[in-house]
């Protein structure tokens, strides 16, 4: 038995329930004309069910696209140690100047997971909807790989079906693996749900073969939504090429209807 061990720690690996996250979680999904137009977003990496941070070095690029447009954001961000286990979160204020949909996007550099033997890569997205035009949220970034969504990404209720699509350099991918995990204590209470076990933490969907999938969202506050792919290209550690998992990784947030 003694010589199984490690074989049946390797085949655990790949269905480990505890999955990271790239995250970008914007002070509100939803500003209107009425609203403060400071949005404050947290950029960072995460385990949203179980509510760990890991260390996040400065990304290697933020931006924003509105209105058809890619704006550099890289110099807005400032580092923070807001989380409980003080690992580095990156803060970014951002001022809402005119109406649209405005999609946020980092790509942070490599991450080394010596468990997984292997660099993560998780782009990140979110769409924040501003001052009354719902246009642009449709709209890919073109990042390496990442999911559009299909629903309408803001002014959702509980409950909700979200709808994506998948895209690994542009184009649909299909059958991607997409991991859902909700980030807890996020709800309009902000109280946390007690950690649950094994497949409760994460939920795991696959995509139809144009790489679109579905999911009714149970619970207010954010949920995250990652497909994982390997890349085509490795990072050289130590001598030796390493593969790295590539994420396209959206959130979204979900309200009660009262
Ligand atoms: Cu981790």
């Amino acid at each position: 038995m003694r010589l199984l061990t490690p074989l049946v720690l390797f085949l655990l690996i790949p269905t480990m329930a505890s999955a990271h996250f790239g995250a970008i979680i914007p002070s509100d999904d939803m500003v209107g004309p009425e609203d403060a137009r400071t949005l404050t977003l947290e950029v960072k990496f995460i385990h949203p069910m179980e509510g760990h941070t890991m260390e996040m070095a400065r990304p290697k690029r933020f931006g924003v696209l509105h209105n058809g447009r890619k704006k550099d954001l890289d110099d807005t961000l400032v580092s923070s140690k807001r989380s409980e286990e003080e690992r580095t979160v990156w803060i970014s204020e951002f001022k809402l100047r005119r109406p649209g949909d405005y999609t946020f996007f980092v790509e942070p550099v490599p991450y080394w997971e010596p468990a997984e033997d292997l660099f993560i890569v998780h782009y990140g997205k979110v769409c924040v909807n501003a001052l009354g035009l719902e246009q642009g949220w449709d709209e890919p970034v073109g990042l390496e790989t990442e999911i559009v969504p299909l629903t309408r990404p803001y002014g959702l209720w509980t409950g909700n079906l979200f709808s994506g699509q998948v895209l690994l350099k542009g184009k649909p991918l299909p059958f991607a693996e997409i991991e859902i995990e909700y980030l807890n204590g996020s709800s309009a209470d902000g109280q946390p749900i007690p950690t649950p076990d094994g497949p409760l933490v994460s939920q795991v969907i696959k995509a139809d073969s144009n790489g679109v999938f579905h999911y009714a969202m149970p619970k207010s506050g954010w949920w995250g939504f990652s497909a994982l792919s390997e890349a085509d290209w490795t990072i050289h550690r130590n001598g030796v090429d390493k593969h790295v998992e590539i994420g396209a990784v959206y959130w979204v947030h979900t309200i009660d209807i009262p």
